[in-house]
C-alpha cells in the first residue's frame, strides 16, 4: 500500500458511531471528511474522529478527492448519495436497507457499474463472529445436507428511543431487521425460490409491522425467518440473532448469549462463543459492533485485492427482491416467487 484510502462518512447519526470507531481500527484508511445535514452531529463526529465538516453532500464531493464514501444515512437518501459518488468517480459502501424501492436500488447498482466502481452494501449480520463460525461448520459438512433452518430475532427492547424514525415507517421490522435474517438464510442455504409472509402490528403507536414470520422455500430446504419487537422473555437478548439448522447428519443451534451447540454424527459439542473484543465496543452491542469492524475490514481487503465484496450492490438486489417480496406476499396473501420484482 502506497497511501491510505481517503474516505468520507455521510450521516453521523446513531449507527454511524460504530462505523467511525471501526474505521479508526483499520490502518489502511484515512477519514478526510464527515457530513451531516445536522451541523452539530457532523462537528461532534469530526471532533472525535477527525475530518473536515460538511453539511451538504454535493459540496463534499465537489471539494474532496476521495477513494470511497461510507453512507450511513437512512434509505430515502441512499440513491442520491450513491449517484453523487458515482458521478464523481468515488466507490461506495451504503447502509442497509439499500432502498425502499427496487428501481432505486437498480439505479444505484447501474450508476456504479457504469463507472466500474466498487459498490458494497453494509449488510453486516453475516459478518457476525457466530455466523462466520456457523457457515464454516456448514461448509465443512458437520451436519451433512441442511434441510431446515430457523433464523430468529425476538426482543422487547425499546428500539424507538435510539431510532425514532422507525415509529413512522409504514414498512418496519421486515425491511429493518428481517432483511438481515433473509441474508443469513441466503448465506446458509442459497437463494430461495418462493416465500410466504404473515405479519402484524402489536404496538399501536407505530405505523408499520413489528412482528413478522416468513417461510422461505429453497431448493432442498425450508427456512423460517421470524422477527419481533414485542417479545417479552426472561432476559433481554437484544440485538442477538438465534439460529437453528438441521441437516442429514446433525443440528447446529446458536442460542441466547452466543451459546453454540453442534450435534454432528451423534457427537454433541457445546461452546460459549467469545466475541472478539474492540476497545470501543460494549454490551449489548458487542456482537454487532464486531461485525461492523469485520465488514469494513472486508471492504478494504476487497479494494486492495480488486475483488467483489460478498454483499455487493448487485448481490443485494436479490436480497431486496426477497425483502420487498415478503411485503408483496403479506399484501396479496399468497406465495411470492423470488425474482418477480427484479
Ligand atoms: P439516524 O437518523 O440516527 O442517522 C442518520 C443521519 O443521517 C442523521 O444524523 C441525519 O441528520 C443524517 N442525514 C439525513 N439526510 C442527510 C443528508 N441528505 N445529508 C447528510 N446527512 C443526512 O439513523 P440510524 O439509526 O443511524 O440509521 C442509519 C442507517 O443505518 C439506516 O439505513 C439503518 O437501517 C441502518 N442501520 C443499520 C444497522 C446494522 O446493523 N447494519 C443498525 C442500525 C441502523
Ligand atoms: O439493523 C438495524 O437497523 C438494527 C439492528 C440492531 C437489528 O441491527 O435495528
Amino acid at each position: 500500500m502506497t497511501r491510505p484510502y481517503r474516505f468520507a462518512l455521510i450521516g453521523c447519526g446513531f449507527f454511524a458511531q460504530n462505523h467511525l470507531h471501526a474505521w479508526s481500527e483499520i490502518p489502511e484508511v484515512e477519514l478526510v471528511a464527515v457530513c451531516d445535514i445536522d451541523p452539530q452531529r457532523a462537528s461532534a463526529a469530526s471532533a472525535s474522529f477527525g475530518g473536515r465538516v460538511y453539511t451538504n453532500a454535493a459540496e463534499l464531493f465537489r471539494n474532496e478527492s476521495l477513494d470511497f464514501v461510507d453512507i450511513a444515512t437512512t434509505a430515502p437518501t441512499h440513491r442520491m448519495m450513491v449517484e453523487l459518488a458515482a458521478e464523481h468517480g468515488v466507490a461506495a459502501i451504503c447502509q442497509k436497507p439499500l432502498a425502499w424501492e427496487m428501481d432505486d436500488a437498480k439505479a444505484m447498482v447501474s450508476a456504479c457499474a457504469a463507472k466500474g466502481l466498487p459498490f458494497m452494501v453494509h449488510e453486516n449480520f453475516r459478518f457476525q463472529y457466530p455466523m462466520r463460525r456457523i457457515k464454516e461448520l456448514l461448509d465443512s459438512g458437520a451436519i451433512g445436507q441442511p434441510f431446515f433452518g430457523r433464523v430468529s430475532f425476538r426482543t422487547a427492547h425499546d428500539v424507538y428511543s435510539a431510532q425514532p424514525w422507525l415509529v413512522d415507517n409504514e414498512r418496519m421490522i421486515i425491511i429493518d431487521v428481517a432483511v438481515h435474517l433473509f441474508d443469513l438464510a441466503r448465506c446458509f442455504f442459497g437463494e430461495p425460490q418462493t416465500l410466504f409472509t404473515d405479519a402484524l402490528r402489536v404496538n399501536p403507536i407505530i405505523a408499520g409491522e413489528d412482528v413478522a414470520t416468513v417461510l422461505m422455500h429453497m431448493d432442498k430446504a425450508t427456512c423460517i425467518v421470524d422477527a419481533s419487537y414485542e417479545t417479552r422473555s426472561d432476559h433481554n437478548t437484544y440485538p442477538q440473532t438465534f439460529v437453528t439448522l438441521e441437516g442429514t447428519e446433525g443440528t447446529i443451534t446458536l442460542g441466547p448469549d452466543y451459546h453454540l451447540q453442534v450435534v454432528s454424527r451423534g457427537i454433541v459439542t457445546d461452546e460459549d462463543l467469545v466475541i472478539p473484543e474492540h476497545p470501543w465496543a460494549s454490551l449489548p452491542w458487542n456482537g454487532i459492533q464486531d461485525s461492523v469492524y469485520n465488514i469494513q475490514r472486508h471492504w478494504v481487503d476487497c479494494l486492495a485485492a480488486g475483488t467483489t465484496p460478498e454483499t455487493s450492490g448487485l448481490d443485494t438486489l436479490t436480497l431486496l427482491d426477497i425483502t420487498l417480496g415478503a411485503y408483496e406476499s403479506f399484501t396479496t396473501g399468497s406465495r411470492y416467487t423470488v425474482g418477480s420484482l427484479s
